[in-house]
């Protein structure tokens, strides 16, 4: 079976983030595309670890104080045989990246940073889809057009590309093995 989890950032790294580290750790062979709209908007707006420092919450009236997590780097951190980021708008790039993503043996991560005018938008002062779509397409810049600029002329700029594409045992692989070499004793 090629499994294939579709989440939003608050269960990926807050609400699931155990599992999702672990999964990482474990390199089981699953693909997780982690939808990125940096707030939790199915229940209402409450802030996520993603939402950046200042921008509002329903559970952040003054701004969000806490810093965000960045998802490849704790994906690639805790393990992730794949990781990359895409976003909504350039969708060519999405499509090819989730390929190589289920193609992927193990773990594999897809960020995609995405919006959400209603609970994001609204609060601060950017609800229309359009424009929000528009923001996502001038803040992303190619990983390997960022590679030549420097800290601060990346500052606000989301970097899209691939990040880790690696082979490691998959656990669920690794303890087949066990059992065929236990029957075998
Ligand atoms: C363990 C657990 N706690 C709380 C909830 C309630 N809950 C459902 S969706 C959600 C927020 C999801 O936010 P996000 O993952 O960012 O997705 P979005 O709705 O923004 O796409 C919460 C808290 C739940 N389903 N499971």
């Amino acid at each position: 079976m090629k499994v294939i989890v579709f989440m939003g950032d608050g269960d990926a790294v807050a609400i699931g983030g155990n599992h999702f580290i672990h999964a990482a750790r474990r390199n089981i062979d699953l693909t997780a595309i982690v939808c990125r709209n940096e707030i939790y908007g199915m229940t209402g707006g409450q802030y996520a670890p993603t939402t950046p420092v200042g921008c509002k919450a329903v559970t952040a009236p003054y701004g969000m104080l806490e810093p965000a997590f960045d998802v490849c780097e704790l994906a690639a951190g805790a393990g992730a045989t794949y990781v990359a980021r895409c976003d909504a708008y350039h969708v060519v790039n999405l499509q090819q990246t989730l390929k190589k993503a289920m193609d992927h043996k193990g773990f594999s991560m897809v960020e995609v940073i995405t919006s959400c005018p209603t609970q994001f938008g609204r609060r601060n002062k950017m609800s229309d889809p359009v424009d929000m779509l528009n923001d996502i397409k001038n803040s992303t810049i190619m990983k390997e057009a960022a590679e030549k600029l420097g800290k601060e002329e990346l500052e606000g700029k989301n970097v899209i590309g691939e990040f880790v594409n690696i082979t490691r045992p998959e656990l669920c692989d690794t303890f087949a093995k066990l059992l065929v070499q236990r029957k075998s004793k």
